[in-house]
């Protein structure tokens, strides 16, 4: 398997939301890899603790369980708002299960003709979910080597402090004005 080693730093983050937001496309794309885009029937776990979680895992109390297992150990959830959904779908009280894992906003599918990036943007900050955002669209290709640069700083020596205190940090370099 070639993914991964293209970029051995592209390390230790998780990609949560709902079903078909776009995270198994983003993950592919983030990693520059040709596999074909299938619907997520468990999690995928890619080279360096790169985690591609079904949708259902946001979308069905069942698996919560499942979710919080799957991202204990991980440093960062990437949380995908489609540009055309108002629908929070982070579970209730995730944030509060873990205080402290970064948590990085990303709006998906921004190509799509019903795109309110501003309406996406909003929903995560009415949820907590601290800006900077990253708007994304696999199909245009915008944002995605932008995201990916962000997540690899990350792993640089200094973002062992505590994960609020970077985002606070970076949160200066907004890459938009929500
Ligand atoms: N127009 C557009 N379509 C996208 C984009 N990203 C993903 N899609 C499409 O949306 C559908 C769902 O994408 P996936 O990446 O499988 O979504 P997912 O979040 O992994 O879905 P689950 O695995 O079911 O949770 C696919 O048909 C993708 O081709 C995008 O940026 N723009
Ligand atoms: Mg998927």
């Amino acid at each position: 398997m070639s993914e991964g080693f293209l970029h051995p730093d592209l390390a230790n983050f998780a990609l949560v939301g709902d079903v078909g937001c776009g995270k198994t496309a983003l993950t592919l794309a983030l990693l520059q890899s040709d596999e074909e885009v299938l619907k997520t029937q468990a999690v995928v776990f890619h080279p360096s603790h790169v985690v591609d979680t079904p949708g259902e895992f946001v979308n069905r109390p069942a698996y919560y369980g499942a979710l919080l297992s799957t991202i204990a150990e991980i440093d960062t959830i990437v949380y995908l708002q489609p540009a055309n959904s108002r629908a929070f779908s982070l579970p209730p009280g995730l944030l509060h299960v873990y205080p402290n894992k970064r948590v990085v906003g990303v709006v998906s599918k921004t190509d799509l003709p019903d795109a309110d990036t501003a309406a996406a943007c909003r929903v995560m900050a009415e949820h907590n979910i601290p800006p900077p955002y990253f708007l994304t669209s696999t199909k245009t290709g915008e944002g995605v080597d932008r995201l990916r640069s962000f997540l690899i700083g990350l792993q640089t020596p200094d973002s062992n402090i505590g994960a609020n205190d970077k985002h606070a940090e970076l949160a200066d370099v907004g890459e938009n004005g929500f």
